[in-house]
């Protein structure tokens, strides 16, 4: 299939029975599961803070192979059953340890500020089935703040959640260490100072909770071996974190946000610094980019999702690809208009 002026897209939709985006894969037990957001239609206007993405609920796909047929499961966790959050079942993601599989999951909380909006916090969910139906703690994780979950277990079992965005994700309101309503909707307006860093944090053995307190993952930039600054848009982070090693390297991958790219920086810790390294996806048709990178029969994939089906921002449509890798750890940027 073509777009509307004539481009190739490089790859179809998971599935079209429903609208789906920001695809968190995974293997489990031999079979592919894809945990994304849910969009659904709203007349909400299209703005900064991303209100326009009125998710309310989560349903995984399942894969035996990638190319084979996805079953879409039914409703996995509904907000309406989630006690402590009002609105926007934002981006997730998933773990499994010892017969449990955990969803992480962004969401609104309904305690609000003066102003009436809620602050983002992320929350888990479990199950003892990888398609749900998933039950929520009664609370937000404590110390969490910001949206956008993606977790990594390292080769010698320790769990991190990489986390935050800016803009409609808020990282620019928690500068103080406590949520600013009063904030800015996009971000610090310092061009010339180190840029907002995503967050990691270890978890703790009972996957719920927080074992410390949040860190920056600080990308460097190589030309500078400092940080890249926050004028820097095509480099600096904005969202959708996920983390995966190859080899002894830690790739730490993210958005753009606003000038819509995917990109990556490795580092030799979980922790990083990560250095830039450059870009993973060229933009896709649809405002967000968003991702999860994962090896599968030998080979590693990205999957990632564009507006297709819709070509409206907030209904989207997950795709799979697959990714290189050049001999030096490389990674060759993926068209998603070529073949
Ligand atoms: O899907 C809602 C938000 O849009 C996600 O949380 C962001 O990563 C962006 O994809």
């Amino acid at each position: 299939m073509t777009t509307r002026d004539g481009r190739h897209y490089r790859a179809q939709p998971l599935t079209t029975q429903i609208y789906t985006a920001d695809p968190s894969a995974h293997v489990f037990g031999g079979r592919i599961y894809v945990y994304p957001s849910h969009d659904v239609p709203t007349d909400i206007p299209d703005d900064d803070l991303g209100s326009e993405y009125a998710m309310r609920d989560y349903r995984v796909l399942r894969m035996d192979r990638i190319g084979g047929p996805v079953t879409v499961g039914p409703v996995a966790l509904d907000v309406k059953d989630v006690p402590w959050a009002s609105k926007q079942m934002w981006a997730p993601d998933a773990a499994y340890r010892n017969g449990i599989y955990y969803l992480y999951f962004p969401a609104r909380d309904r305690r609000r500020d003066k102003n009436g909006l809620g602050a983002f916090r992320i929350g888990v969910a479990t199950s003892k089935n990888p398609m749900g139906p998933f039950r929520a703690e009664p609370q937000p994780i404590a110390g969490s703040f910001s949206m956008d979950p993606a977790v990594f277990t390292d080769r010698d079992g320790a769990t991190y959640m990489y986390f935050g965005g800016i803009w409609g994700g808020q990282l620019q309101r928690w500068t103080a260490g406590a949520f600013d309503p009063n904030g800015s909707d996009t971000d610090l307006h310092r061009d010339d100072a180190p840029a907002l860093s995503g967050k990691v944090v270890r978890m703790g053995a009972d996957m719920k909770s927080f074992a410390e307190t949040p860190r920056d993952a600080v990308i460097l930039d190589p030309a500078t071996g400092k940080p890249v600054l926050g004028g820097d848009h095509d480099k600096r982070f904005f969202e959708a974190s996920w983390m995966f090693r190859r080899g002894d390297v830690y790739y730490y991958t993210y958005s753009t946000g606003d000038t819509h790219f995917l990109n990556y920086a490795t580092g030799n810790s979980p922790y990083g610094p990560f250095t830039y390294r450059g870009h993973i996806l060229q933009p896709v048709q649809g405002w967000t980019t968003h991702h999860s990178i994962v090896e599968w029969s030998g080979k590693w994939w990205l999957f990632y999702a564009d507006t297709q089906m819709s070509n409206r921002n907030h209904l989207r449509n997950v795709k799979v690809t697959e990714l290189r890798f050049a001999p030096d750890g490389s990674i060759p940027t993926i068209d998603p208009f070529a073949p």
